[in-house]
């Protein structure tokens, strides 16, 4: 399937089944329109984008970098639908701490859908031996521990900061959820609590960016 730029958009008639949150209720995707593609660099867009900035990491343009801060991202133009599929590319820098308390954490990085929050969770950089971890919560919400990187696509880039050049020390992740929505627009607020008392610069210390967004609505039956 090949979409085009930001804002086109493609319809396609799809008619698959689909598992949307129970493994014993199927529903079926009657239609699936992309609305919004946003990749920053193919043209660099930050129309619609509060908070917006842009800067270059591995010779691509993306969305960041932040620290303590949200950004919102608005899309409109949908039609009709009952279910919007967002997803994110999301590349967290340098030594996020994940699940760890006191003066370096938890980590918090939050998605909020149409004003519904729909992922609050930890990322951790940190390298992890049989005696020293510092566990995330992502995949799951918050509360859980898994191991740093669980879930990533890509885990040896470079960091950008603290540890620029150093390989292993920015992961990227591709972030898909699925979302009850109705309605011809809808804000996407991205953000996160990161926590590093103890570092003279905290956006150096650990920060985080977006390469790639996609919204598409969905109607399922
Ligand atoms: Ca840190
Ligand atoms: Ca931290």
């Amino acid at each position: 399937m090949q979409y085009i730029t930001p804002k086109f958009v493609v319809f396609f008639s799809l008619i698959t089944v689909f598992t949307l949150t129970s493994s014993c209720h199927q529903e079926e995707l009657m239609n699936e329109v992309l609305v919004y593609e946003n990749n920053f660099s193919s043209p660099a867009s930050l129309s619609g984008i509060e908070n917006g900035k842009l800067m270059v990491f591995e010779e691509d343009t993306v969305l960041g970098n932040y620290n303590s801060e949200e950004v919102n991202i608005a899309v409109s133009g949908l039609p009709g639908h009952n279910t919007v599929r967002v997803v994110i590319e999301l590349l967290t820098h340098d030594s996020w701490d994940g699940n760890n308390t006191g003066v370096s954490g938890p980590d918090y990085w939050f998605m909020e859908v149409g004003g519904v929050q729909i992922l609050n969770t930890t990322f951790s950089n940190s390298p992890c031996s049989s005696s020293y971890c510092l566990f995330q919560s992502y995949p799951d919400q918050y509360g859980r521990h898994n191991d740093p990187k669980t879930g990533a696509l890509e885990t040896d880039l470079p960091g950008l900061c603290q540890y620029a050049d150093t390989p292993n020390w920015t992961t990227k992740y591709r972030i898909s959820k699925l979302v009850s929505h109705t309605g011809p627009s809808l804000t996407i607020k991205c953000g996160d609590q990161l926590l590093q008392e103890n570092a003279p610069d905290p956006l150096c210390d650990e920060s985080w960016s977006i390469s790639k967004i996609e919204v598409s609505a969905l109607s399922v039956k």
